[in-house]
C-alpha cells in the first residue's frame, strides 16, 4: 500500500510539473532584403505596363534562405532567415531593362509585360 501510494504522488507530481511548465517556445524571422534597384521611366504609360505586368504575375513568397532550430528538453527556438520583396523587384527591373541603361522605354516595358509572365512560370 505504501509503494502504491508513493507511486501515486510521484505520478501527480510529474503531471503537475509538465501541465504547469509547458515548452518555452521562441521563434524569429529575419528579412533579408537587397537595396531597390534605382530605375527612370521613359513616360507615365512605360511606368503603367511594367507595374501591371509586374502585379499580374504573383512574386514568389518569402523565400527560406536559412533556417535553425535549437530544441532542449523545454526549450524550442527556431530562427529563419527569408528573402525581402526588393529581390524580386531587382530581377524585374534586369529583366525589363535590357539595354541596361537604367530607363524603361515603353518598348522595354511592352516586351516585358508580354515575357515576364512565362519567365516567372518557366521558374516556378
Ligand atoms: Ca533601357
Amino acid at each position: 500500500m505504501k509503494v502504491f501510494h508513493f507511486v501515486l504522488v510521484a505520478s501527480l507530481a510529474a503531471a503537475g510539473a509538465l501541465g504547469l511548465s509547458g515548452c518555452i517556445c521562441v521563434s524569429e524571422t529575419e528579412v533579408a532584403d537587397d537595396p531597390r534597384a534605382k530605375v527612370s521611366f521613359e513616360s507615365d504609360r512605360a511606368a503603367r505596363v511594367f507595374y501591371e505586368a509586374l502585379a499580374s504575375t504573383p512574386l514568389p513568397g518569402d523565400t527560406v534562405e536559412k533556417r535553425s532550430s535549437v530544441s532542449l528538453v523545454l526549450v524550442n527556438v527556431d530562427s529563419k532567415t527569408v528573402t525581402g520583396p526588393n529581390r524580386a523587384y531587382n530581377q524585374a527591373v534586369l529583366f525589363c531593362d535590357s539595354d541596361g541603361n537604367g530607363e524603361i522605354t515603353e518598348h522595354e516595358a511592352g516586351i516585358f509585360a508580354a515575357e515576364w509572365p512565362r519567365h516567372q512560370a518557366a521558374r516556378g
